[in-house]
């Protein structure tokens, strides 16, 4: 039974199933979604959470009064269902005061703009009880050479994340920063494109401590890395605070299909590190349900997303448990790998002066083709 339940800790962006199909080519396909119905249903289909930015729920430039006006439905919604909002996000990406970025626009008064639509959020955060606050800068970078001084946008960004974090911890907020990279779109290129370059910029900052990542699946694949091994580096440096989930096929625009989608091998290997490598944060997706779909495809493809997670965790966890992986992973010595290369208290002049065969050694098969079969097979549900 793959019917999902709050212990799963799913989470959605509002954002996601209110995508009302508006693409490069053409305009809305589905009417506005209500974020009060939005949780109802997402409550309803077995989420725990959702998600949002301060714009999918307060209209850009709203007032403090109509404010707390968009925010009442919400508020009511979540109190009747016991739905979280485990994480909010800014929008510094849509209204065109950001065409050039929010915290690294050229220009100095949409920057200190940005700033304030982020610290107001980061308010209302802390009152939602949100314990992760993401950046995704994208529209932080640029189509053309000389238009972006890099090193200035670099101190820019960080003088913007430091300030966020010296206001988390004055005003004794408990949040963490997740960075979201991607490669590109909407910019001809974003910056810090990829989790390697976020990981170097977080240990730039003032507090790296109250700063990490949301990697999303899309993103890295955009980049041709692969997300899975990603995700095992963030956990590596303690830094994977939060995780966008979706699907993608491969180096082109960022698809947002439904999780499971796209690239299914990649996935498998995402819910085994999810599950088997120490996150426990939200599972959260953030797709586009496709411009195709109504209402009931949009319900649709919400509950694939978790529908599809929980069918590869149970062939993840049926992977791990099964005798043959277990001798196959022996045979493939991938638990030699935990050994340090040294012992302990060796002498470095002994060691370089052992003995070694490395023709005999080169002929050692590594038994990873039989390991990686027993993988298909239990993705391709054969065993
Ligand atoms: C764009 C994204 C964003 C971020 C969001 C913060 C609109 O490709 O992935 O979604 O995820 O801004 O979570
Ligand atoms: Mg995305
Ligand atoms: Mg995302
Ligand atoms: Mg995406």
């Amino acid at each position: 039974d793959y019917t999902p339940t709050r212990e799963d800790r799913f989470s959605f962006g509002l954002w996601t199933v209110g995508w009302q199909g508006v693409d490069v080519f053409g305009g809305a396909a589905r009417p506005p979604l209500d974020p009060a119905e939005a949780v109802h249903r997402l409550s309803d289909l077995g989420a725990y959470g959702i998600t949002f930015h301060d714009d999918d729920v307060i209209p850009f430039g709203s007032s403090p009064a109509e404010k707390e006006a968009a925010l009442k439905p919400l508020r009511e919604a979540l109190a009747t269902t016991g739905v979280q909002v485990p994480m909010i996000t800014t929008n510094l990406f849509s209204h065109a005061v950001f065409r050039d970025g929010g915290f690294t626009n050229n220009d100095r008064d949409v920057r200190r703009f940005a700033l304030r639509k982020v610290l107001d959020n980061l308010d209302l955060a802390a009152e939602l009880g949100a314990r992760t606050f993401v950046c995704w800068g994208g529209r932080e970078g640029a189509e053309s050479g000389a238009a972006k001084d890099i090193r200035a946008a670099l101190d820019r960004y960080k003088e913007a994340v430091d300030t966020m974090t010296q206001y988390i911890v004055d005003s004794g907020y408990d949040l963490r920063i997740a960075i979201e990279p991607k490669p590109n779109e909407p910019r001809g290129d974003i910056l810090l494109p990829t989790l390697g370059h976020a990981l170097a910029f977080i240990t730039e900052l003032d507090r790296p401590e109250l700063v990490g990542l949301n990697p999303e699946v899309g993103h890295e694949e955009m980049a041709g890395l692969n997300y899975a091994h990603g995700l095992a580096q963030a956990l590596w440096h303690g830094k994977l605070f939060h995780i966008d989930l979706n699907g993608q096929h491969g180096p082109r625009f960022d698809q947002d299909l439904r999780f499971g989608a796209g690239n299914a091998r990649g996935a498998f290997w995402t819910v085994d590190i999810v599950e088997h490598g120490g996150y426990d944060g939200p599972r959260h997706f953030d797709f586009k349900p496709p411009r195709t779909e109504d209402f009931d495809g949009v319900w649709a493809s919400a509950a694939g997303c978790m529908r599809n997670y929980l069918i590869l965790r149970a062939k993840a966890q049926a992977f791990r448990a099964d005798p043959e992986v277990q001798a196959a992973l022996a045979a493939a010595r991938v638990d030699e790998l935990s050994q340090p290369t040294l012992t302990a208290g060796e002498s470095l002049a002994a060691f370089r002066a052992e003995e070694f065969d490395p023709e005999a050694a080169a002929t050692r098969g590594m038994a990873f083709e039989a390991l990686d079969q027993l993988a298909l097979d239990h993705l391709y549900g054969v065993r």
